[in-house]
């Protein structure tokens, strides 16, 4: 029996039927065809490389599901694949804007990303939407939790949802993520917008794929631009201040001009671009319009200057560096005589009989010579 279907979207509401645009294919699954429906042919036949560059050139939204799912899959034969595919889609890619939005939980990125989104859509853009979500692993995803916020996007056939891949290291979503925003942009999709949690390092991560970065933000700025807000300011194209609504739309107001004032101090992030702060409503659906002509603005005048195309070239080469550390990484500690030795060496250096650089020259030889004589 052919059971593709059977996996919805979580933010698909019960009630619907299957017309939802987007495609949800079970993580890790074997991609594949409909099977035949003959029992002997239990282990469906699997698409050739040729099939998935063609199905995603066309926007196949199920082949783009699984050629994403081929390239979150850990397994060396899907990787392989991936790789083949990706590198026969790489004159296709490049073409879109790609925007990085963060903000704390509850700030209203999913809100604000439903009504940008729609509005995109609206106005003859397609749009993918991403994220990396450092607690996906806990979590399954802030997207997939998100039931209502972006009902209308996951429903409109000019929009692709895919949640952030699950578990592994932060590189490691890194890849997957830039490679995922690569096949959609193969497929046509012109906008990217990658949502991230405020938390940790993935605001780093995020900017070094993007364009145009930006910081959805409450009122409150006081307390906000104390701390750690300030090196996300840092990081940032535009600040939003959301909830400009109702009784708070004063307070968006006042805000606003304090992150200006504050923004003023600050190195831009984009050389040539000044960050300034806006106002909108996600929920209402105002001042959305202003923000998509700021980031058209920001792409005129990056691509001018040449920062446009720099950044892109920069974040390339900071890519291959990014993957070779995560590949280390991950290949030391998953080492197993470097895993055993790991807490007598550790006990050791706490108990004062070994310094640390010596305790670490020996780890590395262990890994070394283990290389070595596997
Ligand atoms: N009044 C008002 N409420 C909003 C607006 N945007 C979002 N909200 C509300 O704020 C709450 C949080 O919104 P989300 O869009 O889920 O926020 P988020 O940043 O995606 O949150 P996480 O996914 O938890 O990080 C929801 O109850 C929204 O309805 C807005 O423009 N005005
Ligand atoms: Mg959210």
């Amino acid at each position: 029996m052919n059971n593709e279907r059977t996996y919805r979207p979580e933010w698909v509401p019960e009630e619907e039927s299957k017309e939802f645009a987007t495609t949800y294919v079970k993580k890790n699954d074997e991609p594949s065809v409909p099977s035949s429906g003959r029992k002997r042919f239990a282990k469906r036949k699997e698409r050739s490389i040729a099939e998935y560059v063609e199905g995603v050139l066309n926007n196949d939204r199920t082949i783009l599901a699984q050629a994403i799912t081929l390239v979150e899959s850990n397994a060396a034969k899907h990787m392989e694949m991936a790789q083949q595919i990706l590198n026969k889609l790489l004159p296709h890619v490049g073409k879109s804007v790609r925007i990085g939005i963060t903000g704390v939980p509850g700030a209203g990125k999913s809100t604000f990303i439903e009504a940008f989104g729609t509005f995109l859509c609206e106005n003859g853009h397609r749009v993918a939407v991403l994220a990396v979500d450092p607690s996906s692993s806990i979590t399954g995803g802030s997207i997939l939790g998100d039931k209502t916020r972006m009902e209308n996007l996951s429903r409109d056939p000019r929009a692709f949802i895919r949640p952030s891949p699950s578990g592994g290291t932060l590189g490691g979503v890194h890849r997957k993520t830039r490679e995922t925003m690569l096949l959609c942009e193969a497929a046509g999709y012109d906008v990217i917008l990658i949502e991230t949690v405020g938390v940790g390092q993935s605001e780093f991560v995020v900017r070094n794929m993007v364009d145009f970065f930006m910081l959805l933000a409450l009122t409150g700025a006081g307390d906000e631009l104390q701390g750690m807000k300030k090196g996300i300011m840092e990081l940032t194209d535009a600040v939003v201040i959301n909830k400009a609504d109702g009784d708070n739309k004063p307070k968006a107001l006042a805000a606003k001009e304090e992150y200006n004032q504050f923004l003023h101090y600050l190195r831009p992030a984009t050389p040539g671009w000044e960050t300034k702060a806006y106002t909108c409503s996600a929920l209402l659906g105002e001042g959305i319009s202003e923000i998509w002509k700021v980031v058209e603005k920001f792409v005129e005048t990056t691509k001018k200057s040449g920062v446009f195309e720099m950044r892109r070239r920069n974040q390339l080469k900071d890519w291959i560096y990014s993957m070779i550390k995560d590949y280390l990484e991950t290949s030391f500690f998953s080492h197993p005589q470097v895993k055993e030795n790991i807490p007598i060496i550790e006990n050791n250096v706490i108990s004062g009989t070994l310094s640390v650089t010596k305790a670490v020259q020996e780890l590395l030889q262990i890994y070394e010579n283990k290389k070595v004589s596997e």
